[in-house]
């Protein structure tokens, strides 16, 4: 597949599995039409038995400021209708593998809505997040008004949807939308350091572990618990779960396989 939007890295030697997409269209502040959003998830997609953990990140002024307002100034509702955008919101949410936003400077509209559908974002101090559709005359729709509110609860949600006021990195890391904020010149170690943990882990682990986690979303309590016993029951059914534990009993570093 042919990349015109992203640039995508594969060959850490010292890590194999990270994967860096590097969303590339800096004259338009890396805004995310339909053919961008594409590329990022055919390219995780077609690499997906060699990834252990994907990274994403912009450039220092932009992760992303959005959908393309181009290309939706020029769609009606039966384009959208048809759009392969949903099916590709959707296989992304589904992917097994963590994947690690990496934001630095704005990251507005369907770019904090893809950074919110990333399993974790890691913020820059110079981060600009916000939900500015309203001031378009529409409203966010890949998961603005569900993930932001999730977040940050109702009144707060509503404020941000309904102002279209930014909010800066200090701001995300209290409501718990970013992990961790950092200076905005170490965004690549930090994101390889990160990549690199998350790779040193059993991918089986990494992903029983995500799907427990998105679980608690979308269940009450008791369900969730149910749900994350039989994922636990599930890592024992691996060879990593011996291999780690075997490590640590005989003072080794593990080596994981995936199996
Ligand atoms: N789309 C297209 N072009 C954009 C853009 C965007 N989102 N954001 C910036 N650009 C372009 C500008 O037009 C400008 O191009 P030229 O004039 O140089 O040709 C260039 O990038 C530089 O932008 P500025 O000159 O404005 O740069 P500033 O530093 O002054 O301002 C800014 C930066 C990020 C504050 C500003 O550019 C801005 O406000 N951008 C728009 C942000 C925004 O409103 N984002 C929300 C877009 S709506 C869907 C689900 C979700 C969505 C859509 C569909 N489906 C389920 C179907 C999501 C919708 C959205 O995200």
């Amino acid at each position: 597949m042919s990349l015109k939007n992203i640039l995508t890295t594969n060959n850490w030697n010292d890590i194999p599995g990270l994967f860096l997409i590097e969303l590339n269209r800096p004259k338009v502040m890396n805004a995310l039409n339909t053919e961008t959003l594409a590329e990022i998830i055919q390219s995780i997609d077609e690499n997906k038995n060699a990834i252990k953990c994907v990274l994403i990140k912009g450039n220092k002024k932009t992760f992303s400021a959005g959908a393309d307002i181009k290309q939706l100034a020029q769609s009606n509702s039966i384009d959208h209708l048809n759009d392969e955008r949903e099916l590709l919101w959707k296989k992304f949410r589904l992917f097994p593998f963590p994947i690690i936003a990496g934001v630095s400077g704005y990251c507005l509209g369907g770019g904090h809505e893809l950074a919110m559908a990333c399993d974790m974002t890691i913020a820059c101090e110079n981060a600009v997040f916000g939900q500015p559709e309203v001031k378009l005359g529409i409203m966010p729709g890949a998961g603005g008004t569900q993930r932001l509110t999730k977040a940050l609860g109702k009144s707060k949600a509503m404020y941000y949807t309904l102002t279209g006021k930014n909010f800066n990195a200090r701001e995300a890391y209290e409501f718990g939308l970013v992990a961790q904020v950092i200076p905005t010149q170490t965004l690549d170690q930090e994101l390889y350091q990160l990549g690199k943990t998350i790779c040193s882990h059993s991918p089986t682990a990494n992903r029983l572990i995500k799907e427990s986690v998105n679980k608690s979303f979308e269940s009450s309590l008791g369900d969730g618990l149910d749900f994350e016993r039989r994922q636990f029951y599930l890592t024992f059914a691996s060879q990593d779960a011996k291999e780690g534990m075997n490590a640590f009993i005989e003072k080794r570093k593990p080596e994981y396989k995936g199996n």
